[in-house]
């Protein structure tokens, strides 16, 4: 029997439309910030070919000033507003109940005056501080406060999907949560145990220390506290793209998910792997290399969710081919909706995806991650990821979902296609230029175009290569927003009344051990404790603490 992935499939979804607006914002927040981002990508990717055009751009002072707009308005303030808008709707759409209005409006305000906050600190270039603000490099104390109000603003949108989750499982107890519901859910209480340690790094001690309440910080500290959630963050980032290719894509391409038990299982290892940021740490002092060697097996271990989904995801796609008429080993994939931009876009998305895996692999292998550390090659991994699997995703969403916030058809699928493509194409090229020249030792985040030391051979071919496929990235990104500008003013109006849900074929479980997936504060429970073992007796040998650093400013 097939089981639809939300409450009530057949009704009409009941969000009223003012709370589709304002989801609607929220989501479009996160667009214009994208639109900021990708005008300082193209010229950082142009950097790496030598060429510098940071000195045109109104306002721009340097290219770390440029480099934290491409970071900051890129992986912070889109992927927030989209996870807090995209969320928010897929689990009222789950449970098909409206969401708190007030809570709605508050989370979009906090967002938008910390992205506001942030904004005015790094454009008036008070904060060049990179998306990772390491001490003792010290930022204007608005900059830290704007990033507080951000992560306040997912805390509010929690805080909106667990009470509506609660009211539902009071209006239907013993009943399973709907699987769209559970793993939406499952995001955002990951997200808020990943939070913590970014929460009491801005808090007690960046902000005090901006303002000059406490003259000095610990950087290895801060650092620490930075990571535990500045791993986590790159799966709140992805995590959002996951429901869609669990819950949306299969039904998109007329297929269905085969196990919903699959599903919560990966969902819920995200939510008890969070404590392994120290592969970002593997270079630095003061950490036992037995722990940093527990963290790379924890982080091979984080690696089988995503496998799951793989084998899950692409399960679902060729049920859809072989239903439209798909045959054969490998050719059904061929049959797919390819014309569907929507599609097309995220099927890409995953295809660059297997290539982000396998770098992500290699950079958690901890000797290999000696030699790739700091250099180009981790910018090749996370454009592959966040740059695509994640972004192209949000693109390929944003095909039906701003039809939908609009009520107007796609303006041009064709011109979708071609967009998505090129996005593609473009990446591809970008991360082979970023992944040669990190393994001939390129750095990253290095104004290779002002350097006055001589390039060492393969930095001027890949610097080429990279500039080339970041321009195609550029244009692309561009066809984006012109793509979703006409749909929003210029589309045909239509009538579309819900958003697109799959099924599964696997029932989920009524009785057994599986039915306690739903049963979160075990996983909660656990998630903690593991974070106790991981980072408990770390912190503590790191007390007292090593005040040592008075803020750089570089402004
Ligand atoms: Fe990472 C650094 C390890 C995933 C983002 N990563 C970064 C940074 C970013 C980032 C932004 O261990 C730089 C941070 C900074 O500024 O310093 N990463 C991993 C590992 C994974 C991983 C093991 N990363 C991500 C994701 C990101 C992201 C996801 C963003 C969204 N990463 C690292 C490490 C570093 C690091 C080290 C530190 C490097 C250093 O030294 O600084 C894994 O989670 C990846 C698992 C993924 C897979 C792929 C599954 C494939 C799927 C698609 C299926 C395709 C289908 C299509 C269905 C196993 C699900 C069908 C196709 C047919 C052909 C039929
Ligand atoms: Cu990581």
């Amino acid at each position: 029997m097939r089981t639809a992935v939300v409450y009530q499939p057949a009704a009409e979804f009941a969000l009223p439309p003012f709370q589709r607006r304002i989801i609607s914002l929220t989501i479009y927040l996160g667009f214009a910030a994208l639109a900021v981002g990708v005008i300082n990508g193209f010229a950082q990717a142009l950097n790496y070919a030598g060429i510098d055009v940071f000195q045109y751009y109104p306002g721009m002072r340097s290219y770390y000033q440029g480099l934290t707009v491409h970071g900051v308005f890129n992986v912070i303030i889109l992927t927030f507003a989209f996870a807090n808008g995209f969320v928010a709707l897929t689990t009222a759409r789950g449970l098909n109940r409206p969401l708190n209005s007030a809570l709605l409006v508050a989370s979009l305000a906090s967002l938008a005056t910390g992205a506001a906050l942030a904004t005015a600190a790094i454009l008036s270039g008070h904060a060049s501080v990179l998306f990772t603000f390491y001490a003792p490099l010290q930022a204007h104390w608005t900059f830290y406060l704007g990033l507080v109000l951000i992560v306040v603003s997912t805390w509010l949108t929690s805080i909106n999907i667990f009470l509506i989750v609660h009211a539902w499982r009071r209006d239907h107890p013993g009943e399973r949560l709907p699987l769209l519901a559970f793993i939406s859910a499952v995001t955002y209480i990951f997200w808020d145990i990943a939070s913590i340690g970014i929460a009491i790094e801005t808090v007690a001690f960046l902000l005090p220390w901006s303002l000059g309440l406490m003259a000095t910080t610990d950087p290895l500290l801060d650092r620490t506290l930075f990571w535990f959630t500045g791993h986590p963050i790159v799966y709140f980032w992805l995590l959002p793209v996951y429901i869609s290719w669990y819950a949306m894509i299969p039904c998109q391409v007329g297929g269905s998910l085969f196990s919903d038990t699959a599903a919560r299982i990966v969902f819920i290892m995200f939510l008890i792997i969070i404590p392994i940021g120290l592969h970002h740490q593997f270079v630095d002092p003061g950490i036992s290399p037995s722990l940093k060697f527990a963290v790379a097996v924890l982080t091979f271990i984080v690696f089988l969710p995503s496998l799951l989904t793989a084998f899950s995801v692409m399960y679902a796609l060729e049920i859809g081919s072989r239903r439209n008429g798909g045959t054969g080993v490998i050719s059904w994939f061929f049959n797919l909706p390819w014309a569907d931009p929507s599609v097309a876009a995220q099927l890409l998305a995953m295809l660059a995806f297997m290539l982000g895996g396998i770098t992500g692999l290699m950079n958690a292998s901890y000797t290999i991650n000696l030699e790739v550390h700091n250099t180009a090659f981790v910018p090749g991994h996370f454009h592959l990821t966040i740059g695509t699997a994640v972004a192209l995703s949000y693109m390929g969403i944003a095909y039906w979902l701003v039809p939908y916030f609009e009520q107007r058809e796609l303006w041009s699928r064709k011109f979708a296609l071609v967009q998505s493509w090129l996005y593609f194409i473009g990446v591809l090229i970008l991360a082979r230029g970023l992944i040669s020249g990190g393994l001939a030792g390129m750095p990253r985040r290095t104004a290779i175009s002002l350097i006055d030391y001589p390039k060492l051979p393969g930095w001027r071919e890949a610097g080429i290569v990279t500039s080339v496929g970041g321009s195609i990235m550029f244009i692309a990104a561009a066809m984006f927003f012109i793509e979703i500008g006409m749909t929003a003013f210029f589309g045909k109006p239509a009538r579309i009344k819900d958003i697109p849900f799959t099924d599964t074929i696997e029932p989920p479980a009524s009785e057994g051990f599986f039915v306690s997936l739903d049963r979160f504060r075990y996983w909660i429970a656990a998630s903690i404790i593991l974070c106790l073992i991981i980072y408990g007796p770390l912190i503590i040998s790191h007390l007292p603490l090593n005040r040592l650093s008075v803020g750089y400013t570089n402004y």
